[in-house]
């Protein structure tokens, strides 16, 4: 096949007005037309369900936050416009109301004085003992009000390893050696700018010389992600030891003595960090809580924005099918070229915020169709869709189809990476017209990945063959 895509934007008698004629026809057609589209559309939002399962969640890159008020203050104010913006979108619905009751309380708090510490950690690695020894013996010294709390065991079961764990300040307890599991969540929270201690308890289980060793490895593999100063090693609840007594007639007697707790490294840290950086630790967790909150309404404004865009693209495959089963030129010339694919940008870009003039969503279509020839995803799924037309009991099969159901399998795959190329933007990223070529194409390598299984294409196959056959055929 070959491209080119210096050719004029209309080709194949098919013009913006043909294809908006398609478009009011099909969605006034009869109800055979609608049946189909709404099967179609039930099928495609499976598939989408199913893509937005197995892709991976992207990394929200929190910026290392300045402990300031005003950036405290400032990122209260970015997440109220994410807000503002999923409640003009999303009216009737209880979710900005709810999100900005969270936002308010953030600014309630910001000059609160008591301190949040969360204990958290493993299975039986001395959580509760820390907790218990840390309030008889040095809270209540503690001139500010300290709450402790612990959260429950981590690495119990895969999922509760990500759990969102964010405080003031967060004790992480280990009993010895960590293992990668606990590395990563270390890692993970000191990335996402929560402050952290590394305590090492149990302590008293290892001989004096082992100590000094576990310590220095910890601080090794802690190194660039925490201070040796903030690895700390205790023993909050020390076994009892036997000890034996000699009597002065040469018999002895044995008694279990109980150990005193050794927490003292950790309340002479904890004493500094509190003298010095309290006001800091708060602003630092209501910078982190309103980006949560931030991320959050985000997420329902783009499955606010999913719902009007899935529709859209649906149109469009239809319309795409339609106009190349009418006048058959290679699907990916209607794709790089046409008034149809140029829509569908704008109309895409529009839902998203993001504005493109005529000129530059040809170019954004173009870019479309040259990556997906570049990266052979054109190839594969012509192949593809000639060997399941062959061997499947498509009831239809004509000149055309191929070309028509690749120009709907391609629109879709140019719709749905649009879809998520916008959606991994940030909010206040509405520079327009421009696009980041390599980060479209990538989402765009990713989507085509998702959208490739044999059973998904035989359904949409049928799907769009049946749109084309000649009793429900628009022409
Ligand atoms: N040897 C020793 N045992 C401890 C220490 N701290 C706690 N333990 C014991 O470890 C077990 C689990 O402690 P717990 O506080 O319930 O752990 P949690 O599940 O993390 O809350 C208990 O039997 C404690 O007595 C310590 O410093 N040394
Ligand atoms: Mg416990």
């Amino acid at each position: 096949m070959t491209l080119n895509l210096r050719r004029p934007v209309l080709i194949g008698g098919i013009g913006l007005s043909a294809a908006l004629w398609l478009l009011e026809s099909l969605q006034h057609s009869g109800s055979e037309m609608g049946e189909t589209a709404l099967i179609g559309l039930v099928a495609a939002s499976a598939g989408y369900w199913w893509w937005q399962r197995q892709s991976p969640k992207l990394e929200l890159a929190l910026p290392q936050p300045l402990a300031s008020r005003e950036a405290a203050e400032r990122a209260i104010a970015t997440s109220e416009a994410a807000i503002n913006l999923l409640a003009s979108e999303a009216q009737n619905s209880p979710d900005p109301a709810h999100l900005k009751a969270q936002l308010d309380r953030l600014t309630a708090e910001l000059d609160r004085q008591d301190l949040r510490i969360s204990i958290t950690g493993g299975k039986a690695v001395g959580k509760t003992a820390l907790i218990q020894v840390l309030n008889s013996n040095w809270t209540s010294q503690h001139s500010q009000k300290l709450n402790f709390q612990e959260t429950a065991p981590l690495f119990i079961n895969t999922t509760n390893a990500d759990a969102k764990i964010s405080d003031d300040l967060v004790l992480f307890v280990t009993a010895g050696d960590i293992t990668d599991s606990e590395f990563k969540t270390l890692s993970q929270l000191a990335s996402a700018g929560q402050r952290l201690l590394l305590v090492w308890n149990k302590q008293d289980q290892y001989l004096p010389t082992q100590q000094s060793q576990i310590l220095n490895s910890l601080q090794q593999r802690m190194q660039g992600i925490l201070g040796t100063e903030d690895i700390i090693a205790i023993a909050a609840s020390p076994n009892s030891i036997k000890v034996r007594q000699h009597q002065p007639d040469g018999t002895f007697q044995e008694r279990m003595e109980n150990q005193v707790s050794q927490i003292q490294p950790l309340t002479a840290r904890l004493t500094e960090i509190l003298t010095q950086e309290s006001q800091q630790l708060i602003w630092a967790h209501t910078v982190r809580s309103a980006a949560t909150v931030k991320l959050e309404a985000k997420t329902l404004l783009n499955g606010v924005r999913g719902d009007r865009a899935f529709p859209i693209i649906e149109q469009y495959q239809y319309i795409a099918a339609a106009a190349v089963f009418a006048n058959p030129v290679p699907a990916l010339d209607l794709l790089a070229t046409t008034a149809i694919s140029t829509q569908l940008v704008i109309d895409l870009g529009a839902i998203y915020q993001q504005k493109f003039s005529l000129d530059q969503a040809k170019a954004v279509a173009a870019t479309l169709a040259s990556q997906m020839f570049k990266l052979g995803l054109v190839e594969l799924s012509t192949q593809t869709i000639t060997g399941l037309l062959k061997t499947n009991a498509v009831t239809f099969v004509a000149g055309g189809a191929v070309q028509g159901i690749s120009a709907a399998y391609f629109t879709r795959i140019a719709g749905l990476s649009l879809i998520e190329y916008f959606q991994s933007r940030e909010l206040e990223n509405t520079v327009n017209g421009s696009l980041n070529i390599d980060q479209l194409t990538k989402t765009l390598q990713a989507v085509f990945k998702q959208n490739q299984q044999i059973s998904f294409l035989q359904s949409f196959i049928n799907q769009i063959a049946s749109s084309l056959s000649p009793q429900t055929s628009i022409r």
